[in-house]
C-alpha cells in the first residue's frame, strides 16, 4: 500500500511567508492532482510554540540563517515561521486538504527542531508515523512538498532508515537553497536510496 506525504505547504513556506520558499505555491497544482490519485494522504504541519528555539529571535545576536550547536548537534535558526495557530502555520488556501487523513504535527517541543516527519532533529524523539504507516500496512511513500533541503529531505532519509520505499516527486517539491543546499539535497536522498520520479510518470 502507498501513500502520499505532502510535507509543510504552509503559508509562511509560500511567496510572502516569514520564511518563504522561492515559488513554494508553485507546486500545489501538481500535489492536488496526484492527491486525488491516492488512497492514503498524509501531511505535515511545522508547528512552533513561540519563542522555538529554532529562532534566531530566540537567541540575542543571532540572525536568521546563522548556525548555533544545540545539546542535539547543529542547528540552522530560523526568522519566527509556522507559529501555532497562527495564520502563516496554516496550509495554503490552494492545497486541497479534505483528502488527507493524517496531519503530523512537529517542532512543537521549544527546544527541540523537527524537519523530518519521522523524528525530531536529536534523531531519538518519535514523532509516532512509523507505527502509523505500520498498522495501515503502508510500504511505499511519495514525498511531495516544501522544502527540498530540510523537511523533505529529513521525511525522505528517515522514512528509508525506517524501512520504506520512497520516491520523491521532481516537480512536486521546492527548495530553500542556501549555498548549493538543494544539489546537496537531491544527492544526499538518492545515495540514501530514495528514487526520483515525476508526476507525469505518475499521473500517466
Ligand atoms: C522547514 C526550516 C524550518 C521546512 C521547517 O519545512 O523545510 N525548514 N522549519
Ligand atoms: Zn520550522
Amino acid at each position: 500500500m502507498k501513500a502520499l506525504l505532502i510535507v509543510d505547504v504552509q503559508n509562511d513556506f509560500c511567496p510572502g511567508g516569514a520564511l518563504e520558499v522561492p515559488d513554494g505555491d508553485q507546486i500545489i497544482p501538481v500535489i492536488n492532482a496526484l492527491s486525488d490519485t491516492f488512497d492514503v494522504v498524509i501531511q505535515t504541519q511545522d508547528w512552533h510554540p513561540k519563542g522555538h528555539s529554532s529562532f534566531a529571535s530566540s537567541h540575542s545576536g543571532k540572525e536568521p540563517f546563522e548556525t548555533i550547536e544545540m545539546p542535539y548537534g547543529n542547528q540552522v535558526l530560523w526568522p519566527d515561521h509556522c507559529v501555532q495557530g497562527s495564520e502563516g502555520a496554516d496550509f495554503h488556501p490552494e492545497l486541497e486538504t479534505n483528502r488527507c487523513q493524517l496531519i503530523v504535527r512537529k517542532g512543537f517541543r521549544k527546544e527541540i527542531d523537527s524537519y523530518s516527519a519521522f523524528y525530531e532533529n536529536d534523531e531519538t524523539t518519535t514523532t509516532g508515523l512509523t507505527g502509523y504507516l505500520l498498522e495501515r500496512e503502508i510500504d511505499t511513500l511519495y514525498a511531495v512538498g516544501l522544502a527540498t533541503d530540510f523537511c523533505v529531505k529529513w521525511s525522505v532519509i528517515d522514512g528509508i532508515k525506517e524501512g520504506f520505499d520512497v520516491f520523491v516527486v521532481e516537480d512536486a517539491v521546492k527548495g530553500i537553497d542556501i549555498e548549493g543546499s538543494v544539489n546537496q539535497a537531491w544527492e544526499e536522498m538518492l545515495d540514501a536510496g530514495a528514487e526520483k520520479v515525476s508526476s507525469e510518470a505518475l499521473l500517466s
